[in-house]
């Protein structure tokens, strides 16, 4: 039976200063991140017969898993997947572009860098309460933007490559109720040769 950890983060936590604070990140990362983890194990304590050998495959699978720990699974293993991929997109980009095989598919799929960006700051500003923004590579290849609510995941739709958190969790103490603030500055943090990497993985 799998047990989850915390990821380990790569970057200091003041390191997207000005644009994510240090207390944001230490709060997000060592108190609701870890908190999605530990309720993920005590769910899956339950559930000592899980055949899925990855977070992936148990979120894939919802339906089929024992209905006394589904809504569990769906919210803590989904945050513990959301945070995973949202903790390891970031990194001060200075204002540079998707490179690459990453922004051709950006031109092929959307027609420009700035109307992808229109896009995905739609869903991440639309989304109405708690829940993500994502930018994924869908079914047929292409490359989509959509959004949840909570800590559902875009799985059922294509593998997500980048995802912005927009629970106030994610930047009230810096921006309160600015949350468009917060989702423009967010573009300077995306690591562009990350999401290139999943995109070219998915
Ligand atoms: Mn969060």
């Amino acid at each position: 039976m799998p047990k989850y950890t915390l990821i380990d983060l790569d970057y200091r936590y003041d390191a997207l200063e000005p644009y994510i604070d240090e207390l944001t990140m230490v709060t997000h990362h060592t108190k609701h991140h870890q908190g999605y983890v530990n309720n993920l194990n005590a769910a899956l304590e339950k559930y000592p017969d899980n055949p899925y050998a990855s977070l992936e495959e148990l979120l894939l699978n919802l339906d089929k898993l024992p209905a006394a720990i589904q809504t569990q699974i769906r919210n803590h293993g989904g945050g513990t997947y959301n945070h995973n991929l949202f903790f390891t997109s970031l990194s001060k980009n200075d204002g540079t572009l998707p490179q690459g095989k990453l922004m051709e598919a950006i031109l092929r799929d959307f027609g420009s860098f700035e109307a992808f960006k229109t896009q995905f700051t739609q869903q991440a500003s639309g989304r109405f309460g708690s829940g993500w923004a994502w930018l994924i590579v869908n079914k047929n290849n292409k490359l989509e933007v959509t959004s949840t609510p909570n800590q559902d995941t875009p799985l059922a739709l294509g593998k997500p490559i980048l995802g912005i958190d927009v629970w106030e969790h994610a930047y009230y103490l810096k921006y309160q109720n600015r949350r468009p603030e917060y989702i423009d500055n967010f573009f300077q943090v995306i690591d562009w040769t990350i999401v290139e990497k999943r995109y070219l993985d998915a």
